[in-house]
């Protein structure tokens, strides 16, 4: 049936408030206006970002799908958009490059001025394209893939290999991308350096694929629950430790371990403590310490400014510091070449509707990746 120009009534996990269960409603999803796609959602990755949404950490306008990792098909496509056609396979992005803005048009920087990371949660009109039980229902993060059928700006797409399976390749949409970019972008791991990893979730993993690719000789993985090991060893984590197992700082067991100190660490947790934490374990002169979780809204960190002065340098990065329209589609062309393997990375496949399952598995820090797949 071809559904262009029509509204699409389908399901999606709906968020009435905070702190309140994903409901599984039917929904409208108006077709795209200019410049905007409408996709079909045939996978998508459940990231703690998601989580964050439900809980206030990360801003989110309420009533409001969240999802952020996915993969689709374009359904239909809006006037103006000439980049993209139905029935293309593509991953919305969270973080747009729309090619123009002052970010964009710098080599060297993807925050595009489209991002929206104060979750005002409507596309370039100001309005949202959902509906439900008569109330409208707003986007997230460019993306709201928790839903059959979703809109985004053209912006905010990128087209990948129609190959390419939708149960890992989602995983291009956040977790792959970003921790994977924060070793090979931001960081720039030279080989045979010693990496350090907090936060061993499915971003923590991918950046310590990153370091294993660039050729670090050591790469220790550190986390609050020791389950998350193997699947760190199983991706080129070469030891783990578990802070709590320790009175000393976890600074002062790095630099026991490694006889000296890590040249690169990376927090992947996103608690402030964590990210000090990781800043005073890289080497004092010559250390690299890339903040890669999303700080909680409105937070404030103080911090001991000789750590910096020292010679430490302080970096953060989004979406792992890559322009997400020029380089998914290349990077999921290496995956598809076997560049990186992501199997381990996706513990969980569900059908859409046990979406509150998949989150009780990431609350309970039992999954590394939950993905959710669509019946259509
Ligand atoms: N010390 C060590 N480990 C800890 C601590 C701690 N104090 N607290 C939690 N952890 C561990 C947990 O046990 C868990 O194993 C891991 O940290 C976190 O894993 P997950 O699976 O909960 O989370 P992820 O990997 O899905 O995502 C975590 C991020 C913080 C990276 C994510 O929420 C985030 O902020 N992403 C933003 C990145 C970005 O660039 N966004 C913009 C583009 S989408
Ligand atoms: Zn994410």
């Amino acid at each position: 049936m071809n559904t262009s120009g029509k509204v699409i009534k389908c399901k999606a996990a709906v968020l009435w408030g905070l702190e309140q269960p994903f409901s599984i409603e039917e929904i409208e999803v108006a077709p795209p206006k200019a410049h905007e796609v409408r996709i079909k959602i045939l996978a998508t990755g459940i990231c703690r970002t998601d989580n964050n949404a439900t809980t206030g950490v990360m801003p989110a306008k309420f009533p409001v799908i969240v999802g952020h990792e996915a993969v689709g098909i374009v359904e239909s496509i809006g006037e103006g958009v000439t980049s993209l056609k139905p029935g293309d396979k593509v991953i919305p992005l969270c973080v747009p490059q729309c090619g123009i803005c002052s970010n964009c048009l710098k080599p060297d920087s993807n925050y595009c001025d489209m991002l929206d990371i104060v979750g005002k949660g409507v596309l370039s009109d100001g309005t949202s394209r959902f509906t439900c039980k008569g109330k409208p229902v707003y986007h997230y993060m460019n993306t709201s893939t928790f839903t059959e059928y979703t809109v985004v700006r053209d912006v905010a797409v990128a087209k990948i290999d129609a190959a390419a399976p939708p149960e890992k390749a989602c995983l291009f949409g956040c977790a792959f991308t970003t921790g994977y970019g924060a070793a090979i972008n931001t960081a720039k791991v030279t080989p045979g350096s010693t990496c350090a990893v907090f936060g061993l979730g499915g971003v923590g993993l991918s950046v310590i694929i990153g370091c294993k690719i660039a050729g670090a000789s050591r790469i220790i993985g550190v986390d609050i629950n020791p389950r998350k090991f193997e699947k760190a060893k199983a991706v080129g984590a070469t030891e783990c430790v578990n802070p709590k197992d320790h009175t000393k700082p976890i600074s002062e067991v790095l630099k026991e371990m490694t006889g000296d100190s890590v040249r690169y660490t990376f927090e992947v947790t996103g608690n402030l403590d964590t990210m000090i934490d990781a800043l005073a374990s890289c080497h004092k002169n010559c250390g690299m310490s890339v903040v890669v979780g999303d700080p909680p809204a409105s937070s404030v960190l103080t911090f001991d400014p000789m750590l910096v002065f020292d010679g430490r340098t302080w970096k953060g990065c989004i979406f792992g510091g890559w322009k997400p329209v020029n380089d998914l589609p290349k990077l999921v062309s290496d995956f598809m070449a076997k560049k990186f393997n992501l199997d381990e990375l996706v513990t969980h496949i569900l059908p859409f509707d046990k979406i509150e399952e998949g989150f009780n598995l990431l609350k309970k820090g039992e999954s590394i990746r939950t993905v959710l797949t669509f019946q259509h």
